[in-house]
Order: C-alpha cells, then structure tokens, then sequence
C-alpha cells in the first residue's frame, strides 16, 4: 500500500522498542556530543574577544527571550576543564565544538587575537587528555560584528575573509584538530538571519539573501582548500537538510514541496554534491534568483571533494501550498515562497513544538542517498531535543522524553546504516543546556542540566543512558575505549 502523504515511507515495524533494547551499530562507528562558541561560552568581552552579529542582535529589544544573550551563557570560557570532565565520563570518542570567530579575528580580518587561539589551544588539549577527538566547527553563526559592518555574508569579500580566517585557526590547531566542518546549517545563516529575520542579523531580504546562500557556499570552497592547504585531515560541512512531507496528495501542494525542498535543501546540496545550481530555482523565486550573485567557476570552488557530510535532524516539516505575502514577485522576501506549514497530526512535540517521528529520519537518510550519488560518508553531526527538564529533590534530572528520543531516532539511524546508507557517526545535541538563539535560556537540549543562577552541572537521565549505549557499542564491537578520531 502507497504511504499516504505524512505517512514515512520506511515504516517497516515501530522504532520504539523496549527501553532496554539499545540500538546497534557497526565496528567504527563513533559517537560524540556538540555545542557551538555563543551558546555556551559566555566571556563575550574577555581577552579581546569584539562583538559578534548575535552579541548585537541580543541587544535589540524583543529579539530573543526575555531579553537574554549569550555574554555568560554556560561560562565554558572559564570551565571547559569541568565541561570536558563530563565528556570523559559520558564516553565519547569525539567533541564536536564551535571556533568564535570574533575571538580569534576580533575585526573579521587581518589580526589575529593570540589570546582568542590560545583558548581554544588549551580545549584541544584537555579533550586530547581526555582520550577525546576534537571535531572543530569554524561558523556556527557568530560572524564579527565588524564584518556585517562591511556587507556581511551579502558581500563576497566575506567568503575570501572566511577561508583567510580558516587558515589562521587551521594553522594553530590542525596538528591536534583531525575534523573539521566549515559551515553549520548555512540555511540558518541565509534564510532564517536574512529572509526571516529571527536570527541575526534579523533582516527580510530577497534576493540579497539569495547572495548570502551562494557567498556561504563560495565561503565554504575556499575554507575547504585553505584547510586542505594545511594539511587538514578530515573535512566537511553540517547541513540541515529537511524531511519535507505534503499535507495532502494535491497537485500545489507537491509543488510546496518541490519549492520548500529548493528553499530547505537543494540550494546546498545541488552545488557542492552534484554539480549544479538548483533546479527548480525560478520556480520557488522568480525574478530574485537571477544569479546575479555568481561567477563563472565559483561551482568548481563550492564543489570540492568533502570528507564527509554533516547532517543535522531534528523533526519532519509538513508542508502546504499557501498565497505569497507579497504579491509583487521582485518585493518578497526570499523565504516567501507560497508554502504553510501545517502541523504533524498524532505525533508529540517537544517544547520547540516539534513533532517526533523518528521514522523519518530513516526516511531522510535514504531519500538523500538516493537522490545525491555524489554524497560523501554522512557524520551525524546533531540530533537531540528541547524537553521540561527540572532537577527533582533527589538531585536528579528524569527527562523520560529525551531517553525515548534518543532511543527512537538512533534506532531510525541504525535502520538506515542496515540498509546501506553510510553514515560514520553520531553527535548529540547537546552536552549542556545552553542558550537556544531566539529562545534565549527557555529551551534546555543538554544531557546535562545547567542551573544558570550558580552554573551547577547535573547530568541527566539521558546522559547516563547514552553513556550505556556508548560503553555496550565498545563492549560489542571490541571498539577501544575512544578512537583517535
Ligand atoms: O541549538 C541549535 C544549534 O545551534 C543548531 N542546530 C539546531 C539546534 C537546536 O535548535
């Protein structure tokens, strides 16, 4: 029978098996948890560190929650040593965790501030001593204020400023850092900082923030070969490639779909893994997306050979057809493409109001598998969720919801790994809780439960199950406590 259309179409028996029944994966296969530089460093003016897009957009009234910011965030700057203490003992073997670029590049060009590198210096080493693999993110949102100053990722000096700047932290780390991901969810930078607006820099742009998409993928290329010029082992990017279903099996709303599927994915994955400029773009922006933003050769420079491809999967989006905003084609902005989303029936959402259905994450790994022959190695490079986390009078953090999802999409992962799609890794989102962008501190994802008032750590239920999973994949698969990475 055909899968109707918010139905997976892998179903193929329930993902949700007893609490005892972990899933399994291959000999090789690594696991790990991730943050990012703003939401958990704090130290946002310490040892030269200049502001960045989000230190200011934090500072607009009624842009995040409650009107908080990231200036103390986790104070990781200060307790990296206690953080990574805590991913010794979850037993990771890899750390996935951002570079701040205005702590390293305070102006966005030029100088470089020693002391910014010398933090990041000393990370690499105490997860070195750890028995841990750094896993380095370059851009995870936080571009020097300085530089939006100039133009911003609207301008392509910002992609040359980019690789200069991967160079620099590449020179310093790269004979301890074996991987490296240039970008993370460039999407986000594009469409939800600059058509949007609910991220920084919190402007609704058209075709502009077509420039931005195509300057991120050209900022990549050129990252990647800076990296590769210095010797750099392991390189990728983190996508956030959406599982986008019809509300119903109409005609418009396929082509929703096909729109909402441009938007979300194609704009990425066409140029750096097969070659090509999306090919429904005039469909999904008219008149916005008429490539005045590209160069002959940038499609050579984005497409470069990747190690691997970062995936980041958090839920399904179901999608209808829906009238634009703007009737004029040449006034919209470039997330105004005539799609809705409607909700998930049936399913729970977690306090970000996303529906859980692991099933299609399976769903998601193999349709990209199919559709991208050209795709590298996937690395699952975030999967977590936003749950009511309080720490009871036992001292302890219950978070029933978070084990089941973990459980659940790790289960749908190890389905996709049995049937065929190569996937080397796993990141949770995230070890701690931290500050969640537009939600400011609301949102908790951690493993590790963060009492902001006094920074007190408390692992969480979900911790200690992912350590089980983690220490029963070794004893399994004869995997040495931790790999080099
Ligand atoms: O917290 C974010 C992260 O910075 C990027 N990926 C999604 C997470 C949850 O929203």
């Amino acid at each position: 029978m055909a899968p109707t259309p918010q139905q997976p179409a892998s179903a193929g028996g329930p993902v949700n098996g007893p609490a005892g029944h972990l899933p399994r994966f291959p000999a090789g296969f690594t696991f790990g948890a991730a943050t990012a530089a703003y939401q958990i460093e704090g130290a946002h003016d310490e040892d030269g560190r200049a502001p960045s897009i989000w230190d200011t957009f934090c500072r607009q009234e009624g842009r995040v929650a409650d009107g908080d910011s990231g200036d103390v965030a986790c104070d990781h700057y200060h307790r990296y040593r206690e953080d990574v203490g805590l991913l010794r003992e979850l037993g990771v073997d890899s750390y996935r965790f951002s570079v701040a670029w205005p702590r390293v590049q305070p102006q966005g060009s030029g100088a470089v501030n020693p002391a910014g590198l010398d933090f990041y210096d000393r990370l690499v080493d105490e997860l070195l001593a750890a028995g841990i693999s750094p896993a380095a993110t370059l851009y995870h949102w936080d571009l020097p204020q300085a530089l939006e100053d100039r133009g911003g990722w609207r301008s392509r000096d910002t992609a040359h400023r980019f690789a200069e700047y991967a160079d620099h932290v590449a020179r310093r780390l790269g004979d301890r850092v074996p991987r490296w991901i240039t970008l993370n969810e460039p999407f986000c930078t594009a469409f939800v900082g600059h058509a949007v607006g609910r991220h920084a820099p919190g402007t609704r742009e058209g075709r502009p923030a077509l420039a931005v998409a195509h300057h991120l993928l050209l900022g990549h290329g050129l990252a990647v070969a800076a990296l590769r010029g210095t010797g750099a082992k392991e390189v990728g990017i983190t996508l956030n490639p959406d599982h986008l279903l019809p509300a119903t099996d109409s005609p418009a709303d396929a082509a929703a779909v096909r729109r909402a599927r441009t938007l979300h994915n194609d704009v990425w994955l066409d140029p750096l893994f097969a070659g090509r400029y999306p090919e429904h773009e005039a469909e999904t922006w008219g008149p916005l997306a008429d490539g005045s933003y590209r160069r002959e050769g940038d499609l050579e420079v984005i497409g470069a050979p990747l190690d691997f491809a970062g995936v980041n999967y958090y839920r399904p989006l179901v999608m209808a057809d829906a009238p634009h905003e703007e009737p004029d084609p040449h006034r919209r902005t470039a997330a105004d493409i005539g799609v809705r989303e409607v909700g998930m029936a049936g399913v729970r959402r977690t306090t970000m109001g996303w529906p859980v259905a692991p099933e299609t994450f399976t769903d998601l790994l193999l349709d990209l598998d199919r559709r991208y022959p050209g795709l590298p190695p996937l690395v699952i490079t975030e999967n977590g969720s936003a749950e009511e986390d309080a720490v009871g009078e036992d001292g302890t953090v219950h978070d029933a919801d978070r084990v089941a999802y973990l459980h659940d999409h790790l289960h749908a992962l190890a389905r996709a790994v049995d049937q065929g799609v190569d996937v080397r890794g796993y990141y949770l989102w995230s070890l701690l809780d931290n500050f969640e962008w537009g939600h400011g501190y609301r949102k908790r994802f951690g493993v590790v439960h963060v009492d902001y008032a006094t920074q007190r750590r408390t692992p969480k239920d979900s911790y200690h199950w992912y350590r089980r999973l983690l220490a029963d994949h070794r004893a399994r698969t004869g995997q040495p406590p931790r790999s080099e990475g």
